[in-house]
């Protein structure tokens, strides 16, 4: 068995409850969410390595993705994220999982944290076609395009998504970054990719740096 912590333990066996009262104890500890973030985050890779091996089913990759979202709603007010509108933005993000992916976990941390930090985003959601992004690039005259991608074959997607922002004109104009579990500098260079960030945190100092803020 390998050494994980309680919390993440408890989310590689699917002990709902553990988890739940793992988090609140650890909230009233006054313990870093980020920290818990990552701990559940290391569960859900073990998750989907037991998925490999055939040890665990669709049914528990769903049922741990419910779990990680009713942690994350316990997590959320504490990255800052009001969920209202700020008066004034950092920049403009447009975000989303590309079309035939349909995990959304990672993308709506990136979201939170990136409202917390004060950008402003727009969250297309999953399965979004290479149009949608480049409408709402259109749009809004966002600077970011963030894609959040955990599927192997839609890797080719990303690629899509900016060839036909280059097609569109707008190749330029835009910084693309990518994420999520299975993308990286390789990944980032086949797509034509600006960046690739391995976590929210990267995301937030990518655009940061983007939009020329603190
Ligand atoms: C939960 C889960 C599911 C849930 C998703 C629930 C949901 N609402 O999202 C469900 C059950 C729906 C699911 C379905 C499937 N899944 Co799944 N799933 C997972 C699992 C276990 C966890 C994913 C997760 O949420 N991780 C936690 C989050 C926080 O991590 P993250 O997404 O990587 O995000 C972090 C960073 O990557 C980064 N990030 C993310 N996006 C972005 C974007 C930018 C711009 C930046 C900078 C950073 C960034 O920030 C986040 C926070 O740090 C993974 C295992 C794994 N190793 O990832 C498999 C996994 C991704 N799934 C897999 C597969 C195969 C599938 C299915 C095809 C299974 C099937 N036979 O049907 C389907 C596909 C459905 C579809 N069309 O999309 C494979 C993919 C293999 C591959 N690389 O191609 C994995 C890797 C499991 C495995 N080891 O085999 N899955």
């Amino acid at each position: 068995m390998s050494d994980f912590n309680e919390l993440t333990q408890a989310l590689v066996e699917l002990d709902e409850d553990k988890v739940y009262q793992q988090v609140d104890q650890r909230i009233n500890a006054g313990d870093n969410p980020l920290d818990m973030i990552r701990d559940c985050n290391e569960g859900m890779v073990e998750i989907g390595k037991l998925f490999e091996k055939n040890d665990y089913y669709l049914s528990e990759l769903i049922m741990a993705g419910e779990i990680f979202k009713t942690v994350m709603a316990k997590l959320e007010p504490m990255l800052g994220n009001s969920k209202q509108k700020a008066q004034v933005t950092k920049g403009i993000v447009v975000l989303g999982t590309v079309k035939d992916d349909i995990h959304d976990i990672g993308k709506d941390i990136v979201a939170s944290m990136l409202r917390g930090t004060g950008f402003e985003v727009v969250d297309l959601g999953v399965d979004v076609s290479s149009e949608q992004f480049i409408t709402a690039i259109k749009e809004t005259g966002a600077k970011v395009l963030a894609l959040s991608c955990l599927l192997n074959f839609t890797f080719p997607e990303i690629k899509k998504v900016i060839d036909d922002l280059a097609a569109a004109g707008l190749r330029d104009k835009v910084t693309v970054m990518i994420g999520g579990a299975p993308t990286n500098e390789e990944v980032r260079n086949y797509a034509g990719a600006d960046f690739y960030g391995k976590d929210a945190a990267a995301a937030i100092t990518l655009c940061k740096e983007i939009y020329h803020c603190q």
